[in-house]
């Protein structure tokens, strides 16, 4: 398993549980500097920073990109694969792509978080599956050009009404027939939904693909009340071998963040 700390360069979330909210050049060395192996870039669309000058930045560092967040997609231009109105699930699926392909220049998967919404209203949970996983089919195929998977995340239940728990996820999945998608495991939205963080590893990690590192309360690893021992031996049992993607608030402060994590990553694999 690897290290990775998250980067954003959203304005619109700067109150969101990413670490770094600095110039890319800032938080590429603070994540050296402290010994990651890898960043989780969040920024505001497939063109707001050119390939050259992240690639520049990982040479420089010897940083490898982890993943790619598309959230700016909903937080930014309101962008749903399950908004009712097709037009709008266009552009949400076009952003996608072009994220998928700026990740996947940088040998990094993008990740479906808060952009797959939510059903109700006019539309029914299983016309938004369907919609969803159409739209998974194009990703996965976009993402397998780039010889990287697409990251599908459960969120918890105040963020998403579709897929909740990681094993549902891993069903999903199988009994839709997505090709290239792998799951996204988040601590702190496991914490909420899951009876017990290891076992779910168990039961849904046959797809499992990235991790996000985060404690109970959506701190820093060791800030909040999860026990991550049992949770680091499931991820070793099930063969896991992706990252630990510190994706949490900066408090009390981004350095401290940052650096509990590191640790608690170092002291948990050693
Ligand atoms: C994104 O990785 C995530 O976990 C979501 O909570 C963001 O809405
Ligand atoms: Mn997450």
């Amino acid at each position: 398993m690897h290290s990775a700390i998250t980067l954003c360069q959203v304005p619109e979330a700067a109150a969101g549980p990413f670490v770094f909210h600095e110039p890319l050049d800032v938080g590429f060395q603070k994540a050296a500097d402290l010994g990651y192996d890898a960043v989780e870039l969040f920024l505001p669309g497939p063109d707001a920073v050119p390939i050259a000058e992240i690639t520049t930045l990982q040479e420089k560092h010897s940083l490898k990109i982890a993943a790619v967040g598309t959230g700016a997609g909903m937080v930014k231009h309101g962008l749903s694969l399950t908004d009712p109105d097709p037009a709008q699930r266009a552009k949400a699926l076009e952003f996608l792509l072009g994220m998928i392909n700026f990740g996947g220049q940088l040998g990094a998967p993008a990740i479906l978080g808060s952009m797959q919404g939510k059903w109700g209203g006019d539309v029914s949970r299983e016309q938004a599956l369907e919609w969803l996983a159409e739209a998974l089919t194009e990703a996965g195929e976009a993402a397998a050009k780039h010889e990287v998977p697409f990251i599908y995340e459960p969120l918890n239940r105040y963020e998403t009404n579709l897929i909740n728990r990681l094993a549902d996820g891993a069903d999903w999945i199988d009994s839709a027939n997505l090709s290239h998608i792998v799951l996204l495991a988040d601590m702190f939205h496991m914490n909420i939904e899951e009876v017990d963080i290891a076992q779910a590893m168990h039961d849904g990690g046959r797809h499992l693909g990235h991790v996000h590192f985060a404690d109970s309360n959506r701190r820093a690893m060791g800030f909040g009340h999860t026990d991550p021992a049992p949770v680091i031996r499931a991820l070793h049992d099930i063969g896991y071998v992706g990252y630990l993607s510190a994706e949490v608030f900066p408090l009390p402060d981004a350095d401290t963040a940052a650096n509990q994590t590191i640790q608690s990553i170092k002291s948990l694999l050693s």
